[in-house]
């Protein structure tokens, strides 16, 4: 929920205005949605190559995954994995779009260690993806906006781990 959902939400359940303070909020969360915009549409734009370096970082520093017996072992189980990284580079432009990680959290996050631990996925592995995705991002972003995205990306992290 982005913090005027949230806002509403809150101030509703007690029939009454917003206050000072969730108006300020709303305003520090208006003001910002250039900037969210621009690094939302910039990861979309960019999102294969994002994919791609990514991939190619954590293969690099994990070369069992691809090895056999790995589990992103043969063509099909890569792209899969592939695929995984795309789903969370694409759910981070939801958290940034919205300022706000429920998104991440409902769509990718709820029971996702449990699915990661019967299908043989090694967490650690997509940790070190999501990282690639990170350094991906923050390559083409500014300072600022590769930090505000930096925060969605450790969000991901931070909930694997
Ligand atoms: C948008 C929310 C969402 C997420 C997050 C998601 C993840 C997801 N990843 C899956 C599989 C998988 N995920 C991986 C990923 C990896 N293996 C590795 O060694 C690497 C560490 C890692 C890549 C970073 C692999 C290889 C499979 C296939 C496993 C199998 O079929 O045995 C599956 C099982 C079903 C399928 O194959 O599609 C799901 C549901 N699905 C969703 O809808």
């Amino acid at each position: 929920m982005s913090v005027v959902t949230k806002s509403i939400v809150n101030a509703d359940a007690e029939a009454r205005y917003l206050s000072p303070g969730e108006l300020d909020r709303i305003k520090g969360f208006v003001s910002s949605g250039e900037r969210r915009i621009r690094i939302a549409q910039t990861l979309t734009e960019s999102r294969e190559r994002i994919v791609k370096q990514a991939g190619d970082q954590m293969f690099q520093k994990r070369p069992d995954l691809v090895s056999p017996g790995g589990n992103a072992y043969g063509e099909q189980m890569t792209a899969t994995c592939l695929r995984d990284l795309d789903y969370y580079l694409r759910l981070v432009t939801y958290g940034v779009v919205s300022g706000d990680v429920t998104p991440i959290e409902e769509i990718g996050l709820v029971g996702v260690k449990e699915m990661y631990n019967s299908l043989g996925t090694p967490i650690p592995g997509v940790v070190e993806g999501v990282r690639g995705l990170k350094n991906a991002a923050a390559s083409l972003l500014s300072g600022e906006d590769a930090s505000e995205a930096g925060y969605y990306f450790d969000y991901v992290i931070g909930a694997m781990q």
